[in-house]
């Protein structure tokens, strides 16, 4: 897999005088711009222009070598991939990041400032799309074949405002501002097929009446670390087949003739911003056919191309693997293609899907798992239905039916279809099961995650498939959330266990190992900390830019940065915060740390609660913020329009990491492993993958609060009633009636009703059974935090202990239990 050490850090030999010279020679010729004019937008856009012809280049070469090869490819089938800023990123990966610095200085330009002007390209939502980003990364640092598969959308998440605290989104046209690095690639454009109906002609399937859409692949280069591998990130982008009709034209009717277009496009124009929760709209469903079907055609394409047109090698060379079951289409479009297309009976199709296939689960939310009308999938796409059905039949005769005879109750359980529960009700596709029927191997992302899957969510498919279900534990690339995010910490640790190749972190993140010697030093403590407190200082300055409020670097910075949603609990932050600031009223002379509480999320546009709980954090961050009589020893900070550019800057600068969702909620979590990896302490639940941080860092350092997944089963199994606790606790039960006085919002008195309804009415999330020990956690933070030795002693600790959550080792996981690939 790696080359000699020559070949793996050769990538590029550009030095910064032939970089300047390029980039002139981009502003002037790729830009219209003469040196004179250029500020640095217009630097950022042809140092990026740069970029690309290294990458396209590499591509090029890394296709040829991948020919010769003929090893099998992945394809990682995603509707996100947030990939965040790329300009920064490719610098280092390709190695120049230090020429560039150097070009830029020489033309009189701040490298930083340049990087500044990239827009994030905003392709998803939140931890499933990064992920599918940081696995990028690490299949092309791992000189793995590999495609990613997604949309080009044309307008990403939304962007965020608050008005008077509550939340305000406004569209995200990234790509006007311009984007360099996509490349339309005509020749691989592919036409697919919508509506219709099914017809039978010589004891054939004929699809037919369809409408037909474009679709238009937009290639990003993918850069890995140390290597000349650069994979490829194809983007489709949605087009009307044909151009407009030229009769209507003439008369004059422009508008009415291009309508048939505009229609075509509306597939690819927005992400839908919901996390774990479907829309259930029929553009998403057309929108998930047309990725996947764009994409198989193209990987048979190539398939064909490089092999020719048999059939039995296909899954020798195709691995494909489904980022949760949004690309799920791709099971019945695949054997669709083999059937109809390719005279293949069904029963060999079918075996080559399973040997094809692959499934992630994310989540184990119920309202998360999707599930399809059967009649908008049989008006979509009848074929496929057909095709679901044939699978169905199959699954339930043949293999529930050998495992349990005669059991018709579990074939109702087990069935595809799910039946409704009502008269009158509809059938309903449940994607999750034609995903788990598709493939031959079904993966959670954390060991406690996908036990649950095996246990909880697919007891039977685990009993009747006992190989099938599989754990990956997540990670996330050391390479953007250590090396580039924190260039200083990066450098303490390569000067302190070198950067030679072999001793290169940024390749094996086992090697951070090594620092666990040096917790207890006081020399290296003193340098760990000293670098926190710059990136603390640095960050307070974008706080004060962004938010006008002023932060001191000496507090405790106690982050939230993730999607607001009522299980991973924001809301309880918020009542410990505002006990905390009554705490301070009651005595404002309480000895005790300055603490920051900094906040980052987005909320689903039709969320209620979520946004009522940003509308109350902004509510208390203004009364705390304003509050002179608590002399800053408090102050809360809601970052606007949370984003990858503005994660990179707030990790690095995190005292404390908040990873406190309801047990057995939060599939994984990767946000989890950025800050550990940065020095950050964690005050979580036993959930998702913090189970397994806690086991790499050890007990004593990690904040380890509430209730555990066995615990929330017994407290439902026993009953639970908001009220009693609400009672018993006269700290919670006063700021719960603080939030519902109508005090913090004294023009809207009811704005936070439908949080407090939430938090009395059931608390499904648990959020007031796990106060009292969420707050005493924090009582304990502070109690460590007035012990520096200990502090750092720990923080450098979990910096050290890291090494298993790097996305290589998540991704050499796949290659080796399913990919079949090392
Ligand atoms: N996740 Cl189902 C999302 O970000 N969006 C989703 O729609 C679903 C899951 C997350 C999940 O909540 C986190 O716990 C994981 O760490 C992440 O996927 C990546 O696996």
């Amino acid at each position: 897999m790696s080359a000699n050490k020559t070949e793996q850090y050769a990538t590029t030999t550009l030095d910064a005088d032939q970089l300047a010279h390029s980039i002139k020679r981009h502003l002037q010729q790729s830009l219209g711009v003469d040196l004179e004019e250029a500020g640095p937008a217009e630097y950022w856009e042809a140092l990026s222009l740069v970029v690309r012809e290294q990458g396209l280049d590499l591509i090029r070469k890394t296709r040829h070598k991948e020919r010769d090869e003929k090893a099998r490819r992945v394809y990682y089938l995603s509707l996100e991939f947030l990939v965040g800023r790329l300009l920064g990123n490719n610098l280092h990966n390709l190695g120049i990041y230090h020429q560039a610095e150097e070009a830029m200085a020489n033309l009189g330009v701040n490298l930083s400032d340049v990087l500044e002007h990239e827009t994030d390209p905003a392709l998803g939502n939140g931890g499933l799309g990064r992920l599918a980003a940081c696995f990028m990364d690490s299949l092309a640092t791992l000189d793995l074949p590999a495609f990613g598969y997604g949309i080009n959308y044309r307008f990403g998440l939304f962007k965020q405002d608050f008005a008077g605290g509550k939340q305000v989104e406004s569209p995200d046209a990234w790509r006007e501002e311009s984007c360099p690095w996509g490349i339309e690639r005509p020749k691989r454009k592919q036409l697919i097929k919508l509506y219709g109906r099914v017809t039978e002609r010589a004891g054939k399937a004929v699809w037919e009446d369809t409408q037909e859409i474009l679709g238009m692949p937009w290639d990003v280069p993918v850069t890995g670390y140390g290597t000349d591998t650069v994979n490829t990130l194809r983007l489709w982008e949605s087009r009307a087949a044909e151009g407009f009709d030229l009769s209507s034209f003439d008369e004059g009717r422009y508008q009415e003739s291009r309508s048939g277009e505009i229609q075509a496009e509306n597939v690819s124009q927005v992400l839908y911003p919901n996390d774990n929760h479907p829309a259930g709209k029929e553009l998403r469903l057309i929108q998930q056919y047309f990725f996947v079907a764009c994409s198989i055609a193209d990987l048979i394409a190539r398939y064909k191309r490089e092999n020719g047109d048999n059939w039995d090698g296909f899954a020798e060379k195709v691995a494909i693997q489904l980022n949760d079951t949004h690309p799920a289409i791709a099971v019945p479009e695949l054997m669709r293609i083999l059937m109809d297309e390719e005279d293949i009976v069904f029963s060999k199709a079918l075996s080559i899907c399973r040997e094809v296939f692959s499934y992630t689960n994310h989540t184990l939310l119920p309202e998360a798992l999707e599930k399809w009308p059967q009649n908008l999938i049989t008006k979509v796409l009848p074929r496929h239905m057909q095709i679901i059905h044939m699978i169905n039949y199959h699954f339930l005769h043949t293999e529930v039916e050998t495992q349990w005879p005669g059991d018709n109750n579990m074939k109702r359980r087990l069935s595809i279809i799910e039946e409704p529960e009502r008269p009158g009700g509809q059938q309903m596709v449940r994607m999750a099961y034609l995903s788990v029927v598709g493939s031959h191997k079904v993966n959670g992302v954390a060991a406690l995650h996908s036990g649950l899957v095996k246990t909880t969510l697919f007891p039977e498919f685990n009993e009747l498939w006992p190989d099938k279900l599989v754990n990956v534990t997540n990670g996330v690339t050391p390479r953007r959330w250590l090396d580039y995010c924190n260039p200083e910490l990066a450098k303490l640790i390569d000067d302190t266990i070198g950067k030679d190749e072999k001793a290169d972190w940024r390749k094996d993140l086992s090697k951070l190992d090594a620092i666990n010697a040096y917790a207890d030093d006081p020399a290296f403590q003193k340098k760990f900390a000293a670098i926190k407190h710059n990136n603390k200082i640095r960050f307070a300055a974008v706080v004060k830019e962004l938010c006008n409020i002023d932060i001191s670097p000496d507090a405790i910075f106690d982050v939230q940065i993730k999607r607001l949603h009522e299980y991973k609990r924001q809301q309880l932050n918020l009542l410990h915060i505002m006990a905390l600031y009554r705490r301070l009223l009651d005595n404002p002379d309480l000895d005790v740390p300055q603490r920051v509480f900094i906040f980052g999320a987005k909320a689903a546009p039709g969320y209620k609660v979520a946004k009522t709980i940003i509308h109350a954090i902004n509510r208390v961050a203004e009364r705390v913020n304003n509050d002179r009589r608590i002399k800053d020893k408090l102050k809360v900070v809601f970052l606007p329009n949370y984003r990858v550019s503005l994660a990179e800057k707030i990790i690095p600068a995190a005292d404390v990491s908040e990873q406190i969702s309801t047990a057995g909620f939060e599939a994984s979590g990767t946000g989890n492993m950025k800050f550990a990896l940065n020095g950050a302490l964690t005050v979580g639940t036993l959930d998702g993958a913090n189970v397994e941080i806690a086991e790499e860092v050890g007990d004593d350092n990690i904040f380890i609060y509430g209730l555990t997944v066995e615990e929330v089963a017994e407290l439902r199994h026993r009953g639970y009633n908001p009220k009693d606790v609400y009672n018993s606790n006269a700290e919670l039960k006063a700021v719960i009636d603080w939030l519902a006085s109508g005090d913090l919002c004294p023009e809207e008195p009811d704005a936070f009703r439908p949080l407090v309804d939430s938090l009395l009415g059931g608390d499904y999330f648990l959020t007031l059974v796990d106060y009292q020990a969420y707050s005493d956690a924090h009582d304990k933070i502070v109690e460590t935090w007035n012990k520096p030795e200990l502090w750092w002693k720990m923080a450098i600790i979990n910096t050290a202990s890291m090494g298993k959550f790097s996305s290589d080792r998540s991704i050499m996981d796949y290659a080796k239990t399913i990919w079949n690939m090392a």
